[in-house]
Parts: C-alpha cells; structure tokens; sequence
C-alpha cells in the first residue's frame, strides 16, 4: 500500500487507479475532498526536503534576514516573473493582511500554487493552455460518482467553459486554506521540520535525513 502511495505521489494517479484515489480522499474534509480528486495531496505529499527548499528560497528573499520578507524585498528586488505578478502572489500569500510575508506564509502559499499548476497542467491535455469540460471528465473517468459538472463549475469563474490557470489557482487555493491540515507543512514527509532547527534553514537541502 505504502509503495502504490508512493509511486503515484511520483507519477501521479494512472487512470486505473483512480477508483482507489476516491477511497483515499473519503476521509478529507469537504473543502479539500475536489483537491484530492484532482490527485492533490497539499502538505502530505510533500519531502520535508521541498519543504525545507522553499525555506531556503523564502531566506533568500528574506535579505535583512529578519524573518519577513517585505514588499521591498519580494516585490520591487524579486526576479521570478514581473514586478505586477510578483505583487499578485505578494497579496495572496500575505493571508494575515499585515503587509509583509512570514515564512509560514510564503511556504504555504507554495505548497498550495506548486501543486495546483502541476496538477492543472496535467489536466490539460492539448496546448491551449486551458482545461475544458472533456478533459476534467477523462481525468474523472474512473472515479465513482464523482459529479464532474459540479466541479467544472466550481473552478470556471467566468463561466468560459474553459478553466484558466488564474482562476483555477484562486479556487484551488480558497479551497485548500478552508483545511490547516492541507497546508501544514508539519505533515511533509520525515520528521524533521523547517522551524526545528536554525541549521535546517541555514544549510542548503539535504537528500537525506540527519
Ligand atoms: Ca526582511
Ligand atoms: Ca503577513
Ligand atoms: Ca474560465
């Protein structure tokens, strides 16, 4: 069991086996049970080796090194997209509103996005950069009385038929806040924890566990 878990955290859900996908994700709580249909596994799916890569990310951004990475610092110093993407991740992340982004919030909003646009990209199976009705259904083939419709308009905010990467990331990550669980990075994968140690943040990610 543990080896089937593994190696669809790895290659993700083979379409005969989403039926089993259903009997994981029946213990999820409601907000997150579509993220796990979607073959989501938020925090749990995750080494506490990414984990700690994105700790060491955030330190990075994080150039006084006082803990909080400001709007300075992410938004006007950053170099990943542009400046206007950067201010949009910027106020998604910062969840408590009071305008600088801590580690926890950095690493979740990861942990949620990382995910997401994995899973959307494996969704979309031509290159229209858009996930339609057909596809979420081949993807949700297997999956027993699954209400496909239900879902597809629960992520097609501008009722397009078609999901975009932008809505779909807004949903997916309203979704995934509702549940601490999903994004408690505490649940990654070997004990150790990016808040247990100075060394873990200091040191570059290691393949192993100490
Ligand atoms: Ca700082
Ligand atoms: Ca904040
Ligand atoms: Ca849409």
């Amino acid at each position: 069991m543990n080896r089937l878990i593994v190696l669809m955290i790895f290659i993700g859900i083979p379409s005969g086996v989403i039926a089993a996908a259903e009997d994981i994700c029946r213990d999820t709580q409601d907000a997150v049970r579509v993220l796990c249909l979607l073959g989501g596994k938020g925090a749990s799916g995750l080494s506490a080796d990414v984990i700690a890569r994105y700790q060491l990310i955030f330190s990075s951004i994080d150039q006084d090194g006082d803990g909080y990475a400001t709007r300075d610092e992410y938004v006007k110093q950053g170099r990943y997209l542009n400046e206007q993407s950067r201010a949009g991740i910027f106020r998604a992340s910062d969840r408590d509103g009071d305008q600088v982004l801590s580690a926890k919030e950095y690493v979740e909003n990861r942990i949620i996005t990382d995910e997401a646009k994995e899973i959307f990209w494996g969704l979309q199976m031509d290159d229209n950069n858009t996930v339609d009705h057909s596809e979420l259904a081949k993807a949700l083939a297997h999956v027993d009385g699954v209400n496909v419709d239900a879902i597809f308009r629960q992520f097609d905010i501008n009722e397009d038929d078609q999901w975009q990467m932008i809505e779909f990331l807004q949903v997916w990550g309203n979704l995934a806040r509702q549940d601490s669980d999903w994004v408690d990075f505490n649940k990654a994968k070997n004990e150790s924890s990016i808040f247990s140690s100075q060394e873990t943040m200091d040191s570059p990610p290691s393949s192993s566990n100490r």
